[in-house]
């Protein structure tokens, strides 16, 4: 096992008193900015602070692409080394204090000695996350064809098992929702009766359903491909909305960024499952030519700035229900995944805090003039305003760091931890 991650509140204070004088003043210039526009610097620094997204325990190794991973030194070996990491990327960026967990990939022994491990760094476990689109060594049948809606019974059972007992250890590690995300489809036209599968999905999905704690959540993701795929089971929204409302009142929707078609009005859809009291959590990644590919906020910030602001204009209506879990899930193929993961919890956030800068009274007006240059405005007002010294003041103000990256970097965390953890022997090639 690591040692503990040698930064400290302490020497983060330190880093940040270098920027001190600068930061001081982008803020003062900034607070005056907002303060025209009837917007209280303070009050955003406390909603920026506010913010909560949840890291995904799968993204602290290096991913792949399609033909090979290239490891870096230093990567987790396990999920306690897992929760190490997480532990940094907290105590730097001081909004990503929830971890979620994939099973079997981060199956512990003991499930209390987890927990403690990770309440004693700060962190909570976030979404239990299940995975039947792999075959794992011993499982006695395969999912080469599926397995929540695979046509055997026996498969379907099986998978239902094993969301069961991601149930059941999310119980002993303290979570209290199931993202069920399934890699079930067809590859060829005519392989797979669309109604018999999504028909056997429901049932399987009955079955967790049933197993699931009252206080829980079940989380369906969808997604429109896969590599390969002629068509996925559960493909859009739609149908997975369509699961969620048969399922009863804990089923709800998870809105990964990177699973629809290109050109897909996101945003739009949020505003759907928003409506429809469905919208349960995001998937947060930007993603170009795939899935999960890229980091978030760095190919399309607009659009990520359109789903918060959807979000934003829910939270202020005060919508019944209306309390997604928001978690990032992005492969890193070429860049340090702790810096990757500060950086786009950093984004997701920054576009929270723009959308909270929206003049909702402007927009509304112009929405009811048919003014659609003035509605464009408005949001760009906000989009286009560089809220970066408030982030990095509602940072300063939780123990965090002003600029994680320059901290981390100067901390050299990957260094010291890579003598400790000999590289992964596995060079499997995958995008996770
Ligand atoms: C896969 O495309 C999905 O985004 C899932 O959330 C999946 O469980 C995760 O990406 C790990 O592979
Ligand atoms: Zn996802
Ligand atoms: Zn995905």
């Amino acid at each position: 096992m690591s040692k503990p991650f040698q930064l400290t509140h302490d020497v983060i204070a330190s880093e940040n008193r270098r920027l001190e004088a600068d930061l001081g003043r982008d803020a003062e210039h900034l607070a005056s900015v907002l303060a025209r526009r009837g917007a209280v610097f303070e009050a955003l620094v406390a909603r920026a602070r506010a913010f909560r997204i949840a890291v995904p325990s799968w993204g602290l190794a290096t991913g792949g692409t399609r033909f090979a991973r290239f490891p870096i030194a230093g990567e987790p070996r396990d999920v306690f080394e897992k929760i190490d990491d997480c532990h940094a990327i907290n105590l730097l960026v001081g909004i990503t204090p929830l971890v979620s967990l994939h099973i079997p990939w981060d199956k512990p022994r003991d499930a209390g000695a987890l927990k403690a491990h990770a309440e004693e760094r700060g962190l909570a476990i976030d979404s239990m996350n299940s995975n039947t689109f792999e075959d794992q060594e011993g499982q006695p049948l395969s999912y080469k064809y599926g397995s929540l809606a695979h046509p055997d019974p026996a498969v379907r059972r099986q998978a239902v098992e094993h969301n069961l007992e991601c149930i059941e250890i999310g119980r002993a590690l303290g979570a209290s929702s199931l993202t069920v995300w399934i890699g079930d489809g067809g590859n060829f036209a005519g392989q797979m009766h669309f109604r018999d599968a999504l028909a056997a999905y429901l049932d399987s999905m009955q079955a967790i359903y049933a197993g699931l704690p009252a206080n829980w959540r079940v989380l369906l993701e969808h997604k429109l491909f896969e590599p390969a795929f002629y068509s996925t089971v559960i493909n859009d929204w739609g149908t997975s909305y369509w699961a969620a409302e048969r399922l009863g009142p804990q089923a709800f929707c998870l809105v990964d960024l990177g699973h629809h078609a290109p050109n897909v009005n996101i945003e739009m859809i949020v505003a759907r499952l928003i409506q429809f009291g469905k919208l349960g959590g995001f998937h947060f990644n930007d993603s170009k030519y795939g899935d999960d590919d890229l980091d978030a906020g760095s190919t399309k910030p607009f659009q990520l700035f359109l789903v918060f602001n959807e979000l934003v204009d829910a939270e202020l209506a005060a919508v019944p229900g209306f309390t997604p879990a928001y978690m990032l899930d992005q492969s890193h193929n070429v860049t340090d995944p702790i810096e990757s993961l500060m950086v786009s919890a950093m984004e997701v956030q920054r576009a929270y805090v723009q959308a909270c800068l929206v003049d909702r009274a402007a927009l509304d007006a112009a929405q009811e003039a048919n003014d659609a240059l003035a509605a464009l405005a408005a949001l760009k007002a906000a989009f286009t305003t560089d809220v970066s010294p408030l982030l990095a003041m509602a940072r300063r103000a939780a123990g965090g760091a002003a600029d994680p990256v320059a901290v981390y970097r100067a901390s050299r965390y990957r260094e010291v931890i890579a003598k400790e953890r000999p590289a992964p022997p596995r060079r499997g090639a995958g995008i996770v």
